[in-house]
């Protein structure tokens, strides 16, 4: 077993690795930078004076050039030699130069750190942003390390990630392959901040302090373990600024000022500035991540756009967040995947893919995309994403008597809906409690919470769920899964929370602790005010039945034959997304105590307003690896 202790998962780069079991191919503890390589610390200068702090590790044996590895992260450089201990290790071995650098006013580097600095607009040669952080330093690189071979590759997970696609916007011609993993597209739609306009206050108050605290990462001093108690006890959203951060959290402060898709957000996300494929990217994403899985398919899907030249790549995993870069990724929580998929991707993926385009190595051999199918638990190659051929979009419609068919419901009586009743004082958790802090060093159920058994909430009176029989045969999927609601509330405002879920035989001999077991396979949250555009809330018309039609994202699942599908719908998701109060007020940050109110919500399911959501059904099996 390998423990990861430190600050966060995601930052392969502050972890200690320490392996506890002794068989293992891997060092006892981080192999030492001096092991292998030669180690350097540079004050980097960039074109506007500031110096960014660097640390090169030169291999100690060098028998021809080589390409530079740089990675540019927040989280510090101390720990970076852990990387060679998994997720580097295949590429150290195969030799290359490896860069790691701070950003702009985070650990020893000099400047302002802003989160997610914007790109500078095209015509705009005055100012610096990532990409010209990242030009000066791979131009400094090339000059002053010797016995490089004028390539560099660039890649990292999340924040890493996102500095590596900046990096490629307007690229260094020596930038020659990225890989921009789990990567955030775009922090309002649908990535660690907020989806669909819901806002994840859990992440979004824990990341904004553990970032803007200081120059170094701390975590808030949470007094109470399960944060669900926490949070709740907080009341409105006002009394964060007003109680404990006093206006000096920068994010936070952007959150308050900034509720809606307005040009705040619009100037951060790089999608516009997605122009053509300048750089051969392998985009990496995580079928379980719990922090960015919208922004690397939708980075993919805007360069894809551009790709004439067949440069650009997807890989999608059975994974959490950065889940391939340090586990053997066999599995995950309580499922199994029958294989190392982790190791996989690190040794026969993403190893040859750099090697291809830094050091003309080997012949190219990875698909346009390359995922991961649960459930059947294989690789599936395909010549594009999502597939084009053999696959038929079927809606699955919610029910009389919480039965779920593919058949559209023919009755157009009023009772046809189910109704519950939403109190922000009693939200549903949104993982087993206690909810530890999320990235909490005494062990957090954070990373997996996406794979929990769903059967904790199943019995709610504000959860409802609608399922099919056992399944005759397989049914796979592979593309969009996308939830139509047709709703209605005795609020002004409302959250919409679709769970596509796998429900395992309640006779499963293969593993008793998954008979039963309701594994998540899509899911999204829908902000009511939203519906009519995202930058301008309205409020919803109390008894209204209106319709909701929002993306649970791409999947490629198989539903096991005997297995059953099933949909919840709730309307809290707490605190991962911060109570709606049900009561439309201009600005949610703002909204008092007594704003927050009790509501019954209905979900319709007549001919005429028939929920469902609809699955992309694979007719011909495709090839597998
Ligand atoms: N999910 C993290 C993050 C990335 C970018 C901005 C804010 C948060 C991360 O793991 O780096």
């Amino acid at each position: 077993m390998t423990l990861f202790t430190g600050i966060r998962q995601s930052s392969v780069f502050i972890a200690i690795v320490l392996t506890l079991s002794p068989g293992r191919a891997f060092p006892q503890k981080a192999e030492t930078p001096d092991d292998r390589f030669d180690v350097r610390e540079a004050m980097i200068p960039m074109r506007d004076g500031i110096h960014l702090h660097t640390r090169i590790f030169v291999p100690k044996v060098q028998t021809s050039p080589l390409p530079f590895i740089l990675v540019r992260t927040p989280y510090g450089t101390k720990n970076a030699a852990d990387n060679f201990v998994s997720y580097l290790k295949a590429m150290a071995n195969d030799g290359y130069i490896f860069a790691f650098q701070d950003l702009r006013g985070k650990f020893e580097s000099e400047g302002v750190f802003v989160m997610q600095r914007p790109a500078r607009p095209l015509a705009d040669r005055s100012t610096v942003d990532e990409g010209t952080d990242t030009y000066d330093t791979i131009d400094w690189l090339l000059k002053n390390v010797a016995n490089n071979n004028g390539r560099v590759g660039m890649l990292g997970v999340s924040y890493l990630g996102w500095t590596t696609i900046m990096g490629a916007l307007e690229p260094h011609p020596a930038l020659r392959a990225i890989s921009p993993q789990a990567s955030p597209a775009d922090m309002w739609l649908g990535d660690d901040f907020h989806h669909n306009g819901a806002f994840r206050l859990s992440y979004g108050f824990e990341y904004a302090y553990e970032l803007e605290s200081g120059k170094d990462l701390k975590h808030f001093d949470f007094d109470r373990h399960d944060t669900y108690d926490w949070y709740l006890s907080l009341g409105p959203l006002a009394n964060v600024n007003a109680r404990y951060f006093h206006a000096k959290i920068p994010t936070w402060n952007d959150f308050v000022a900034h509720p809606d898709y307005d040009m705040f957000w619009k100037r951060q996300t790089m999608i516009p500035h997605i122009r053509d494929v300048k750089v051969p990217t392998l985009n990496v994403a995580g079928w379980w991540d719990q922090e960015d899985f919208y922004g690397p398919v939708r980075i993919y899907d805007a360069l894809e756009k551009h790709d004439s030249k067949h440069q650009n790549f997807l890989v999608v995993g059975p994974w959490n967040h950065g889940g391939w870069s340090r586990q053997p990724g066999d599995r995950l929580g309580a499922i199994a995947f029958d294989s190392a998929s982790a190791k996989y991707f690190r040794d026969d993926v993403q190893a040859p893919w750099f090697a291809y385009y830094l050091k003309d190595k080997g012949k190219l051999d990875q698909p346009e995309a390359l995922t991961f199918e649960a459930g059947t638990n294989r690789w599936r190659r395909w010549d594009a994403w999502p597939p084009r051929a053999n696959v038929e979009d079927r809606p699955l419609y919610c029910g009389p008597d919480e039965t779920l068919s593919f058949q559209r419901p023919a009755t157009d009586s009023n009772d046809a809906f189910d109704a519950f009743v939403s109190d922000p004082a009693h939200p549903v958790p949104y993982r087993h409690r206690p909810i530890q802090p999320t990235y909490f060093p005494g062990g957090s159920k954070w990373y997996e919470w996406l794979v929990e058994d769903q059967r904790f909430v199943d019995d709610r009176n504000d959860v409802l769920s609608w399922e099919t029989g056992p399944l005759d045969k397989d049914l796979s999927i592979a593309g969009e899964v996308v939830a139509h609601l047709f709703a209605s509330t005795t609020g002004s405002d409302a959250d919409w929370v679709v769970k596509l879920i796998d429900v395992y035989p309640e006779h499963y001999p293969e593993n008793w602790d998954l008979a039963g077991y309701q594994l998540m396979v899509s899911n999204e949250v829908f902000r009511g005010r939203y519906r009519a555009g995202f930058e301008k809330p309205a409020a919803i018309e109390p008894g209204a039945v209106l319709d909701y039609r929002f993306s649970l994202h791409t999947q490629n699942y198989t539903f096991l034959k005997g297995h059953r599908i099933m949909i919840q719908i709730q309307s809290t998701w707490f605190p991962i997304i911060d109570r709606n109060p049900q009561t439309f007020v201009p600005n949610i940050f703002e909204a008092k105590a007594s704003d927050f109110r009790t509501a019954t919500h209905r979900i319709h399911r007549t001919a005429s307003h028939a929920s469902h959501v609809t699955l992309p059904v694979v007719v011909k099996p495709s090839e597998a690896r």
